[in-house]
């Protein structure tokens, strides 16, 4: 087992690992940038090392800072989290050549996934179902146009190098195909160094659905079953489920077996995502994978009863997995209270938490960093905390849910607890019959 694990990371999800390596006797190492002196995950590791300035490029994600923290300190496994370097292809590569376990996927199975056209071909070629479109990238407008025909409007292009909903066009008919074709290029040559483009047709109206697995280093994978993550706005999840509300058991299992496959296909070692959408009628399509631990896994801990965390770094350090699925008996829900004004186009409300009372009680589960005094800066994201709650039914989860974030008391800045209240009150997220368009219409006003 590892001595000492440095944690590549900040706030909740730095100490969220800290919480672990100590149960597990690891030591820890901080690392942190100017504006993070007074952070807990500063407070809380053995010991800590200032890799740089607020920017995150010059801080957290400068990989010769890290690497030389966890030299000086003699760290023999790094934790990357989630965001800054957990998906960098580099600095997973430079890290093994250091003789320092990367906790997370190899350089290869990260430029795989990370290749939006590759990573579909490959999930094809394992067996899980994809959405029908061009077979890897195209060649040009004229074969886009001449497929899209082919399929039927409306289609949507997709950056190879995008994900997370940047670098796409959705197209209604021919008319609009140069226009998405050259936006989607344009934008995706600029934010990615990489303009390759691929066609689907479009999914309309379908539910955000991933499975949780974990490989292990002796080729074999399981899954933790579904998160349900269908509420997002302009792709950013505010609210995630499991189980979902929509999947049957059948639905269930189908997408366990497509995720192990496409999981085993690629030798994945540690904990992983396999995003789906699923559409009306109940099919589901691979859309990415992601190669990392993500902001939603406590819901999957709440339900299941396995730390995450933990088996990331057993399976890391070679440990063999267990091997059993899991089925779910619990419900678990995550509301994401970020520090922002929800009524106000959701703008950032950085500064100074004056006042803070966090809920409690039976089922509730909060992961944050925040603490009254705490300044929140403005240069990471304005996730401040996540307020994880257990039940035996939906209904109860969405109950106890909203008497959490009615007990909840954040003062001196704007934060997303009312929307999240108006949420668990409003009939339509209450029946389970959503799609990702339901934020589109929801009333943001006097919030
Ligand atoms: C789609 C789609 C419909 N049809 N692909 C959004 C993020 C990126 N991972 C892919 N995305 C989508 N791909 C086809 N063929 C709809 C979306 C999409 C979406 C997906 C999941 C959650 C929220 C979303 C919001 C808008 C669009």
């Amino acid at each position: 087992m590892f001595k000492k694990i440095l944690i590549a990371n900040r706030g909740e999800i730095a100490l969220r690992i800290m919480r672990t390596c100590r149960e597990m006797g690891i030591k820890t190492v901080a690392v942190f940038s100017t504006a993070d002196r007074d952070s807990l995950h500063v407070r809380f590791a053995d010991e800590a090392v200032c890799i740089g300035p607020p920017p995150s490029r010059q801080s957290y994600l400068s990989i010769p800072s890290i690497i030389s923290a966890a030299e000086v300190t003699g760290a023999d496994a790094i934790h990357p989290g989630y965001g800054f370097l957990s998906e960098n292809a580099e600095f997973s590569r430079i890290c093994a050549e250091y003789g320092i376990k990367f906790i997370g996927a190899t350089a290869d199975q990260i430029n795989s996934m990370g290749d939006k056209a590759t990573a579909k071909a490959t999930m094809k070629m394992a067996g899980v179902p994809v959405i029908p479109g061009s077979e890897g990238l195209l060649e040009s407008v004229e074969e886009g146009k001449v497929l899209a025909k082919e399929m039927g409007y409306p289609v949507i292009v997709k950056a190879t190098a995008g994900g997370g909903g940047r670098g796409m066009r959705i197209i209604k008919d021919e008319s609009e195909f140069q226009k998405a074709w050259d936006d989607a290029k344009m934008e995706s040559g600029a934010a990615f160094g990489n303009d390759g483009l691929y066609l689907e047709k479009f999914v309309e109206e379908p539910r955000h659905i991933e499975i949780q697995i974990v490989g292990d280093q002796y080729g074999k994978a399981c899954h933790l079953s579904e998160r349900d993550c269908s509420i997002q706005r302009r792709h950013q999840k505010l609210v995630e489920e499991t189980p979902s509300p929509i999947l049957t058991p059948e639905l269930r299992e189908q997408m366990g077996q497509a995720a192990i496959k496409g999981a085993t296909a690629i030798g994945y070692e540690g904990a992983g995502t396999i995003e789906f959408l699923v559409d009306k009628h109940g099919k589901f399509y691979f859309m990415e994978m992601n190669t990392r631990i993500q902001v939603e896994h406590p819901i999957t801990e709440e339900v299941t009863d396995f730390d995450l965390i933990k088996e990331q770094i057993k399976v890391a350090a070679g440990e063999p997995i267990s091997g059993k699925n899991y089925t779910p008996k619990l419900y678990a829900m995550e509301c994401r209270i970020n520090a922002e004004d929800a009524g106000n186009n959701f703008r950032p409300s950085p500064g100074k938490i004056t006042q803070l009372h966090f809920p409690g009680g039976h089922g509730v589960r909060i992961d944050s960093h925040v603490y009254a005094g705490y300044t929140i800066p403005p240069n990471y994201d304005s996730m401040i905390a996540k307020l994880i709650v257990t039940g035996q039914s939906r209904e109860e989860v969405i109950t106890r849910m909203k008497r959490a974030l009615q007990e909840f008391v954040i003062e001196g800045i704007k934060t997303t607890i009312p929307f999240h209240i108006r949420l668990m009150d409003d009939a339509g997220f209450q029946s389970g019959q959503f799609t990702t368009k339901y934020l589109e219409s929801f009333d943001f006003s006097g919030l």
